[in-house]
């Protein structure tokens, strides 16, 4: 639906809902007799009318949910650790801080081979950190938050070769600005 089609119907249904209140509003003002067993029975219809269009409404709808649920594996994992000022990024699990020391200083950045899906497993050790992908002609890709005590799973695609930037995107220190890693594409 474009924009100007769905101003149309939430307009009418807006109508609607005014037009309901309206008829009830007014009916407030007769007085009449009311026969109970047949204000039950409307209730009852009324009732499991309404469960049933939720639930056909719920059936249709919740299947399509854009959350993942399973969805294809990921053809490369990649560890990523942030740590004031660093990021330590590698295809192997990075648990200890001497892990962390040692692929945060000496390891060659990660080559990923284009257009394959990656999954980067994204922490901290210790602050909050930002993790985000520079393409080389500087588009931002994606980003996700690299936060201590939770893994964030961040999924792309990284089509063209080339040398990516990795930037922390979240002030976290003096020398916030220093951190930055390679991802080489290939
Ligand atoms: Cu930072």
């Amino acid at each position: 639906m474009s924009p100007v089609q769905i101003f149309y119907f939430f307009s009418g249904l807006a109508t609607l809902i005014a037009l309901v209140f309206f008829l009830v509003w007014r009916s407030t003002k007769r007085t009449r007799q009311v026969d109970y067993r047949a204000a039950t029975q409307a209730r009852k219809v009324f009732f499991f009318t309404l469960t049933g269009i939720l639930t056909a409404f719920l059936g249709i709808t919740l299947p399509r949910m854009p959350y993942p649920g399973g969805g294809p594996l990921p053809d490369r994992v990649i560890h990523v650790v942030g740590k004031q000022f660093a990021f330590a990024i590698s295809e192997t699990p990075i648990e200890t801080d001497k892990q962390w020391e040692e692929i945060a200083s000496f390891a060659l950045p990660v080559k990923i081979p284009a257009g394959s899906l990656v999954e980067f497993r994204v922490t901290s050790f210790d602050v909050n950190h930002g993790f985000s992908i520079y393409a080389p002609d500087g588009r931002l890709i994606t980003q996700t938050q690299a936060m201590p005590g939770y893994v964030n799973r961040l999924r792309a695609r990284l089509n063209e070769p080339g040398r990516y930037t990795v930037l922390c995107l979240e002030f976290c220190g003096p020398a916030h600005h220093r951190m930055r890693g390679v991802l080489l594409v290939e």
